[in-house]
């Protein structure tokens, strides 16, 4: 692909509801969406998943911005003709930056395909046409709160909650929610919120039969993990601490997760989300894909990755409903608990750009 122009947007969506996590409240969805023009003629598009504060992950809206402007695509332009899979190891010199670099892959991505009139889903690997959907639930004001918040979700069909936890807001929430929905697949995700001092208060949810404890300890704590994760009954997934394969392979080995959520912004992209899936089914180790608050952009290429075969648990792959009143695409609409894979070239979805416009903060293009 020779690329001839790239547009950089600062889009603002307001959620449905406050998501409330263990560093912080987001009221709205802050994203940088990027397309790529080909001289092939057709365009491709992505969503870069860094949030618009550095609190999940080092990376957010506006570095992303700049490091893509500043670096990566000069080194992209420098090359000419590019493919998607090239991307990353002609970007391999920059450290870190993963989601600015996933956006980069993704967008070429879907140019791409589209010329080659493939899907996302059939490129990737795909064997579903359907799959299964959780949901995750913020951290409420209230018991009572969550108790209805839960309670819609698994009325729309959702097949498994996931609850946000922190210090304070842990054990009395998982135990409400089980006692409730005593058959319901549950777990829950710390975002990094407890320390190696808390593992005794981490072992009272092992009676609420669990599917997972996701990313409890620092992103860099891989031997507390280890530790956490011989001594609860409940399995340790990491999150945050899986950026790469070789961290999902070290993780394995140290046995600091015995089940791994793969997110592809957070891994540098979907070539490496596939890798990463390939060592799971290699070893027998569960994958499930992650979320990150994503538009139909983003939500289109993470169904199609979920629908390859070592996914056997629910993803964080929810309806557009669950997040905004109106989304940038087509809507994903559930049906029985289950998104349907995109089958369109690319990543195959419709986008409003009327839309896009009227949310617009910013708006750059960079010639190459
Ligand atoms: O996309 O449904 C979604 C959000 C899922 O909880 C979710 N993501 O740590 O897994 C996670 C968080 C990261 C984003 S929180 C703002
Ligand atoms: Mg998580």
């Amino acid at each position: 692909m020779k690329i001839k122009e790239v547009e950089l947007r600062i889009i603002e969506l307001p959620l449905v509801r406050p998501f409330r996590t263990s560093f912080g409240t987001q009221l709205n969805r802050e994203l940088l969406l990027m397309k790529i023009a080909t001289h092939e003629g057709t365009e491709g598009w992505a969503e870069c998943v860094a949030m618009s504060e550095p609190l999940y992950s080092p990376e957010y809206t506006f570095a992303c911005q700049d490091v893509i402007e500043r670096f990566l695509l000069p080194k992209i332009f420098e090359q000419g003709d590019v493919l998607a899979e090239e991307v990353s190891s002609l970007l391999k010199p920059f450290l870190g930056h993963q989601m600015s670099k996933a956006a980069i892959e993704t967008a070429l991505l879907d140019a791409q395909l589209k010329l080659e009139g493939r899907s996302f889903g059939s490129y990737l690997g795909s064997t579903k046409e359907l799959v299964d959907c959780g949901v995750s639930v913020g951290i409420s004001s209230s018991l009572d709160a969550l108790v209805s918040e839960v309670s819609q979700y698994v009325h729309e069909g959702y097949r498994r909650i996931k609850l946000k936890i922190e210090p304070g807001w842990d054990i009395e929430p998982v135990r409400t929610i089980r006692d409730m929905w005593p058959d319901i697949l549950l777990q829950v995700d710390a975002n990094q919120a407890y320390t190696r001092s808390d593992f005794d208060l981490l072992k009272q949810l092992d009676p609420y039969d669990l599917l997972l404890i996701e990313q409890p300890l620092d992103e860099h704590d891989l031997l507390g993990h280890a530790t956490l994760a011989r001594q609860i009954a409940t399995p340790v997934c990491l999150d945050e601490s899986i950026t790469s394969l070789e961290s999902a392979r070290d993780a394995l080995a140290l046995k600091a997760t015995t089940i791994i959520n793969i997110k592809p912004g957070r891994v540098g992209g979907y070539l490496e989300s596939v890798r990463i899936h390939d060592l799971c089914v290699e070893n027998d180790i569960q994958v499930w894909c992650g979320g990150m608050l994503e538009t139909g952009i983003g939500r289109a290429a993470n169904v199609a990755l979920a629908s390859l075969p070592g996914f056997t648990l629910p993803g964080d792959t929810s309806a557009s409903a669950r997040y905004f009143e109106r989304d940038i695409t087509d809507p994903f609409i559930m049906i029985d608990g289950q998104l349907r894979v995109p089958t369109k070239p690319g990543i195959g979805v419709d986008i409003d750009r009327n839309f896009i416009e009227d949310l617009t903060k910013s708006r750059k293009v960079i010639t190459a």
